[in-house]
């Protein structure tokens, strides 16, 4: 058959200049930076894959509408918008901005956990996980095995582990869960969704025992293109008629803006409950602004209005999910291990094959991602052993199954050319990976340690040596 190709539904009109550097220039970045990419400058990075979050380009439209801020303090013609955009799309009742998505995860924290309880969810995700501890609540992971292998094919790997869940609340009682936290593409498993059945089934049983669920929407609606393209009941449905029946399944959710809904900045937090809402409303005045604001500029409000209209394009997410996927088949025809099936918003190297004679406590991933810029410029995350953080109970670092380095695809910024750019320099890597020497700390902050943390090699004085050891 005669291949047909699909295109990014969208023009080039403004461009924005990369500097290129050598690789001499790339090393003192990198040993600047203690190692960790977080803290690389971006003028040094080439092509900038740390992570989809307030990176995406926006559209014209949603240039436009920057220009309709209605700056008021209170009441500003763009909080009326963008209520009625998350009403519209998401189904809930109250909307309550915040600055990001880490704003909306505090004030529902706080609003809902009292210490002691118990917060299952389908894996932790860092911000997530650290406010559920800081309000008092441990988090139970409560997703099923096989997102925690990087080579399971299931297609629906972020879905919740129905027995695992049933038996927390036999053991700790319905009483001491104030919700189970329902991540959509699932970021620390592999952008791994869930299904429209799982969440359905999950609401079901948090309901009979009175249990909230609430939804981390920050990727939902690539979530909804793995249900429609996966689950053969939702194919003919639209990308926004499958995004309401996720939501119908949850009491409310936390949204970072900064991915799906294609802005630079914002999030909220969006309940059903009027009696959460008012509590919420009341926290956010203390911590983000006035609830008609939360921290955010009324044009932010706007573009993130115009955003969420954007997202649930179906040509816009086929675009967005086919980038992703044209760069991990690239990367995995060279025999490079991957997380399988390819997810949502990145390719996540597998850095426990990469790298198998490397010691966890040399911080594979953390090395590998270090590697991978000082050959090409390219700047991809850990997401391993140093995200992972240590127990709060044990204090010695935790190491989970997964030893990833995340590969991350801002939406609407790099061309097919930057995929091939980025798949050549991970291949090259992977043929000279003997070279790639471990890391120690030798800086380690005490909350969400992968943003500041440095570190040094564990031998000599370079992450990439230029031949391979003796
Ligand atoms: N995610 C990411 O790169 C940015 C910061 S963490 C490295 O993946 C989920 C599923 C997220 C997320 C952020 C947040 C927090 C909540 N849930 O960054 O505060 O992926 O807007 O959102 C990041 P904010």
């Amino acid at each position: 058959m005669q291949r047909r190709s699909w295109a990014e539904p969208f023009k080039i009109k403004v461009v924005e200049h990369l500097r290129m550097t050598t690789r001499a220039e790339r090393e003192r970045a990198i040993v600047e930076a203690g190692y960790n990419t977080f803290l690389l400058r971006s003028d040094d990075v080439y092509i900038d894959l740390l992570t989809d979050s307030g990176t995406s380009a926006m559209s014209d439209r949603q240039w436009a509408g920057m220009m309709l801020g209605d700056e008021a303090y209170a009441g500003s013609a763009n909080f009326y918008h963008l209520e009625s955009a998350v009403r519209e799309f998401y189904g809930y009742k109250h909307v309550i901005p915040t600055h990001q998505g880490r704003g909306a995860e505090h004030i529902l924290s706080r609003s809902c956990i009292k210490p002691g309880d118990f917060v299952p969810g389908n894996m932790y995700f860092t911000t997530t996980r650290v406010h559920q501890e800081l309000a008092g609540g441990q988090f139970v992971d409560v997703i099923i095995d096989q997102a925690h292998d990087p080579g399971s094919e299931f297609a629906f790997k972020g879905n919740v582990d129905l027995d695992k869940l049933a038996r927390l609340i036999e053991r700790v009682g319905a009483r001491r869960i104030p919700y189970l936290a329902l991540h959509a593409t699932v970021n620390m498993a592999g952008g791994q969704p869930i299904s429209m059945a799982n969440a359905r089934e999950v609401s079901a049983l948090c309901r009979r025992h009175g249990i909230k669920v609430f939804l981390d929407a920050t990727r939902a609606v690539e979530n909804c293109y793995f249900i429609k393209t996966r689950e053969p009941e939702y194919a003919d449905r639209s990308l926004a008629e499958i995004l309401r029946e996720l939501c119908s399944y949850t009491d409310g959710c936390t949204m970072s803006g900064k991915k799906d809904c294609l802005v630079n900045i914002g999030g909220f937090l969006a309940v059903n409950d009027d009696d959460l809402a008012d509590a919420a409303r009341n926290m956010v005045v203390i911590y983000e602004g006035l609830h008609t604001y939360g921290g955010l500029a009324g044009r932010d409000m706007e573009a993130m209005a115009i955003g969420i209209h954007e997202s649930v394009q179906y040509d816009h997410m086929h675009a967005r999910i086919g980038q992703v996927q044209y760069l991990g088949e690239i990367i995995e025809r060279e025999g490079v291990p991957i997380v399988r099936p390819i997810g949502g918003h990145g390719i996540f190297l597998n850095a426990l094959e990469f790298l198998p004679n490397m010691p966890r406590e040399q911080f594979p991933a953390q090395a590998l991602a270090a590697a991978l810029y000082v050959d090409s410029g390219v700047r991809a995350m850990e997401r391993g052993a140093v995200s992972a953080g240590r127990d709060p109970e044990t204090g010695k670092n935790s190491f989970p199954q997964l030893e990833l380095v995340r590969l991350t695809i801002p939406r609407r910024v790099y061309t097919q050319a930057h995929m091939d750019v980025t798949a050549e320099s991970v291949v090259a890597l992977y043929q000279q990976r003997a070279r790639i020497v471990g890391l120690r700390f030798t800086y380690e902050p005490k909350h969400l340690r992968f943003f500041q943390a440095r570190f040094g090699p564990v031998e000599g004085d370079r992450v990439l040596r230029d031949q391979d050891p003796p």
